[in-house]
């Protein structure tokens, strides 16, 4: 057997994911933690990151980088009240860059804290009554609900299983308590366990979704655990499973790659958590604990056979899956604008561009949003998309609630272009530690250049799903975008083309290592290809399949007998 990866032995001696994070914090001499501590702040919820615009100028002046520390919140379905909102904002401002940043799995994260800082941050976010326990890590993350929960009774059901099963799946440790929020420690640690994780925890990140059809608004299939509701006259009947979804990947090494999951039977949701732990411990046990790049399920379950997997997790769960059951998605990204719910309350949708939610550019962005919090009735949702939904408005509040969003200019939604409201972008440069490319920084301006050159070809108005990412890791889900660029070197993208709209078709490469004009001549006859050519309503990435402009070797569709 392989060695195992270093990061295994970190976990192994912290008596659970302490270390030494104690004298780390209290170490005046340096911004930084110790290595070790790096990988077991992770799950607390934070990342240490340095400022990478400064770090060659640093450097040279021989002085340490400009160490910082990223917090992520844990907020299943991305849900916060009003007053919840104003004190992150108020954490953010005080603490952070001055952002709020609303990722692609419906949580918030505070960029910038110093770190004689981070544990007054922390404790300020719980005293919101949110915590960042397991927002990253080697254990369950965030778990995704498909927005707009409260749209039906289905949504509500739906939101309340996903509540309870990332409690569920939540460390034991106290470490959190004791380090953050000065708990007393209980027997020094020692006697603790982790009934469910075991001393080592996963072998890697753990993800899991749950999406509400026809919406795939989450991407469902990029999650280790997918959970996809079955209704049955709007009422929740249970989930058809998916398994081993996963985007991560290294450029040149083939042995990692983004993987959709497959879809593997029906369970009641009397049956949720007892499925989600039986494929978790699966994982748990069987995972690669020796190379951390082939780590996740998807591996797993290639390197040993879905068939197996499913045995596995039939076995534990001590019987079998029922078959899955037909269901249909026709979308993955938000629906802007106001929805009436069933319950007639309103909900409305808001585009924030890559999710940063700042004062930039002449955009009171983060302004508007605390005047609206203070008006607000309702809640607020956090899409997988990075955008936010003003939700559970009374009619007779929606006038107020318009005028603010005029008024904050945060009504852009309104007249963007599709491949604007549609586009993701990941953080990448310059906190992000792994980016080999701009990506949130860069989406304006590259919106713009792709708007013109759809202008030229009358496609202004063609739904076109657009993501950037600044490396192969995935993090703005770049795989499933019809057009992704995924960062190779600064100015430098991978251009991949032709995944569907729904969330069910993995892109192909299409040009390597390409810089902006590159990436506009190779789209140019792609578009007027498109343009003169095109199905009624047909979707773009779908033309470039049909008309073999992209091959569909190796893009892997769902089961069509799964699909009504
Ligand atoms: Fe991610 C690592 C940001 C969603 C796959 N991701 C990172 C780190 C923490 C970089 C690092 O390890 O040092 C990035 C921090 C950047 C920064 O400065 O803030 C980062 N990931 C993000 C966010 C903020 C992107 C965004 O713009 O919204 C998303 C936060 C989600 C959350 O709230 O929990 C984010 N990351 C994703 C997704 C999308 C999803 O889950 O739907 C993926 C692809 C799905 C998957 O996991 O396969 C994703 N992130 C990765 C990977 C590759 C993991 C793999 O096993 O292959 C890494 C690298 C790693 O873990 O070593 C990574
Ligand atoms: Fe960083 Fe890469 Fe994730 Fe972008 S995709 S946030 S560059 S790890």
């Amino acid at each position: 057997m392989n060695a195992l990866s270093p990061v295994e032995k970190i976990k192994a001696e912290s008596r659970y994911l302490r270390g030494t994070i104690v004298a780390s914090m209290t170490d005046v001499v340096t911004g930084a933690i110790a290595e070790a501590d790096t990988q077991l702040i992770k799950f607390h919820g934070s990342y240490q990151q340095d400022d990478r615009d400064l770090r060659e100028e640093r450097r040279q002046q021989k002085l340490e980088a400009a160490y910082s520390f990223m917090i992520r919140t844990r907020l299943p379905g991305g849900v916060v009240t009003p007053q919840q909102w104003l004190q992150l904002d108020a954490i953010a401002t005080h603490y952070g860059n001055g952002t709020l940043r609303l990722t692609t799995r419906q949580a918030f994260q505070f960029h910038g804290v110093i770190k004689r800082e981070l544990k007054p941050t922390l404790q300020a976010i719980n005293t919101a009554l949110i915590d960042t326990i397991a927002a990253c890590g080697d254990v369950n993350r965030n778990v995704l609900v498909s927005a707009n929960p409260v749209q039906s009774r289905a949504h509500a059901a739906v939101y309340a299983c996903a509540v309870r099963l990332s409690e569920h799946l939540k460390p034991r440790s106290r470490a959190y308590y004791e380090l953050w929020l000065d708990e007393q420690q209980i027997g020094g640690g020692e006697e603790e366990s982790e009934p469910l994780y075991g001393a080592t925890y996963l072998p890697r990140k753990f993800k899991i979704g749950f999406a509400v059809p026809p919406l795939n608004d989450i991407d469902v299939f990029a999650n280790d655990l997918g959970l996809i509701a079955i209704l049955e006259e709007d009422e929740l009947v249970g989930f058809n499973v998916s398994v081993g979804g996963g985007l991560g990947a290294t450029h040149g090494d083939a042995a990692t790659y983004p993987r959709l999951g497959d879809v593997i039977g029906f369970i009641t949701p009397e049956q949720l958590l007892a499925t989600a732990k039986a494929a978790l411990t699966t994982q748990r046990d069987f995972g690669n604990r020796a190379e951390r790049k082939r780590a996740r399920l998807k591996y797993t379950i290639d390197d040993r056979g879905l068939a197996w997997f499913v045995a596995e997790i039939e076995r534990r769960l001590g019987h079998v899956l029922q078959p899955a059951r037909p269901y249909t998605f026709t979308h993955n990204g938000d629906r802007f604008g106001w929805i009436q719910g069933y319950d007639g309350r309103w909900h409305l949708t808001l585009r924030i561009e890559s999710g940063r939610v700042a004062d930039r550019d002449g955009k009171p962005c983060l302004s508007g949003l605390r005047e609206i919090a203070t008006v607000h009735r309702g809640d607020f949702r956090l899409t997988a998309n990075q955008n936010l939904i003003i939700a559970n408005v009374a009619a007779a509040d929606r006038a107020e609630i318009d005028a603010l969003v005029s008024r904050y200019a945060l009504d852009g939604f309104r007249r963007a272009s599709p491949l604007r409201l549609y586009a993701l972008a990941c953080v990448a440069l310059p906190t992000c530690a792994l980016a080999m490319a701009e990506a949130e920084r860069y989406l304006p301006e590259l919106l713009l250049q792709l708007e013109a050159l759809l202008d030229r070809h009358g496609l202004r108005d063609a739904p076109i799903l657009l993501r950037i990412s600044g490396c192969p890791n995935g993090c703005s889900r770049p795989y499933l975008g019809e057009i992704a660029l995924v960062g190779k070197a600064p100015g430098r993208y991978n251009l991949m083309l032709g995944a569907d709209f729904r969330g069910q078709r993995l892109n192909r490469l299409y040009q390597e290592n390409i810089t902006e004009p590159e990436i506009l001549a190779a789209l140019d006859p792609v578009f007027a290809c498109y343009a003169g050519e095109r199905g009624e309503g047909e979707g773009f990435g779908d033309f470039l399949i049909r008309a073999g402009v992209i091959a569909d070797k190796t893009a892997r569709q769902i089961p069509a007998q799964v699909l009504t």
